[in-house]
């Protein structure tokens, strides 16, 4: 089966870990291919150095250096350089970069400045991490740099911030008004993406957030026209649960752009290429004249509280089997 998801940061890398642990136990599947479709609007330069953040989260989750218990960054890290950097007075300091960690971006920014593109950088990268070993093939959602910035208001009236800022020095505590994807207008999607969406037998949305990470990866040129377009079923998972996100800022993010914080709301961004959707237990019942899901949706519901990397499976399984019937069903046949 050729499977693409997009993908962010935390949630995303987590339950495509579990997705390659419900393969690894699924001998039907075997020889199932992945592509993902990775979001690099969260991407900074930082001390001259090319930081991809949602991508080196999912090269270490998936190749098993991740550290766990932050979701982000390398395990066993140290921080002797940056230590180094602060005393000498260099900025930022808000942004947690280990040693190891700084090994990625060094190489990365060589590779660069060599001239190399982003995905074939990505590639040496991922190679190193295993990822083809395991049928993974990860893809920048394109070459061309894209940075969301953040439009805040503190008073002074609106001024734009790096996402990163945003969300890591203020912990989206500054109501942001809008997001901007900086160089989206001249960004195309990086090679293989769109064919990915195109030809695969299963397409999936994991619990990433749907605004900052699968939202930007949507605002790629061509990328929703071939999720609208694919033959694949698209099958998602909600980033929330009881209305709350499972981690990060994800509420913060959808009332930026004035949506509410139900699950329902979050496939409502999906309506015209979605065609599964999984929930929480929590919000399998759809209370009397509360948000509805679109018609013609099917919802599932299940444990969505990724607490290790079985639970992590059980859910990839239920959104495999689900886009197993809908694809039965020929759902999305164009
Ligand atoms: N997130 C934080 O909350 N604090 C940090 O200091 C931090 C550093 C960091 C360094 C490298 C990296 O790849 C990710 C890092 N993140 C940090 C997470 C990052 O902000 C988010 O993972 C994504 O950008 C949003 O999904």
């Amino acid at each position: 089966m050729q499977i693409t998801a997009l993908a962010g940061g935390v949630g995303g890398a987590r339950f495509l870990r579990g997705l390659l642990a419900h393969l690894d136990r699924s001998p039907d599947l075997a020889g199932s291919t992945i592509t993902v479709i990775g979001n690099t609007g969260d991407d900074i330069t930082l001390f001259g150095l090319r930081v991809c953040p949602d991508l080196d989260t999912l090269l270490y989750t998936l190749g098993g250096g991740i550290d766990e218990q932050q979701g982000w960054g390398r395990a066993d890290e140290t921080h002797s350089v940056q230590g180094e950097l602060a005393a000498y007075g260099a900025e930022p300091q808000w942004f947690g970069l280990g040693d190891k960690d700084f090994a990625t971006h060094i190489v990365r920014s060589q590779w660069l400045g060599q001239g190399v593109s982003l995905s074939e950088v990505t590639a040496r990268l991922a190679a190193r991490w295993g990822l083809p070993d395991r049928g993974v093939t990860l893809l920048p959602m394109s070459d061309t740099p894209v940075e969301t910035h953040v439009v805040v208001d503190r008073g002074e009236g609106p001024s734009a911030i790096h996402f990163q800022e945003w969300w890591v020095r203020h912990q989206a505590a500054v109501p942001a008004e809008r997001f901007v994807a900086i160089g989206m207008d001249r960004a195309t999607a990086a090679p293989g993406v769109l064919d990915a969406l195109r030809n695969a037998d299963l397409v999936l949305l994991p619990p990433s957030n749907p605004v900052v990470s699968i939202g930007i990866v949507l605002g790629v040129p061509g990328v929703r026209d071939a999720l609208r377009g694919t033959t694949a079923p698209v099958v998602g998972v909600s980033p929330l649960i009881g209305g709350a996100p499972v981690r990060g800022h994800a509420d913060a993010c959808l009332s930026a752009i004035g949506v509410e914080s139900t699950t329902q709301a979050v496939a409502g961004l999906y309506a015209d290429f979605l065609d599964g959707w999984l929930v929480d237990e929590r919000d399998a019942e759809v209370e009397v004249g509360g948000p509805r899901f679109d018609p013609g949706l099917q919802v599932r519901a299940l444990p969505l509280w990724m607490k290790d990397v079985d639970h992590a499976a059980d859910i990839a399984g239920a959104a495999l089997e689900l886009g197993l019937e809908l694809g039965r069903q020929g759902r999305h046949a164009v």
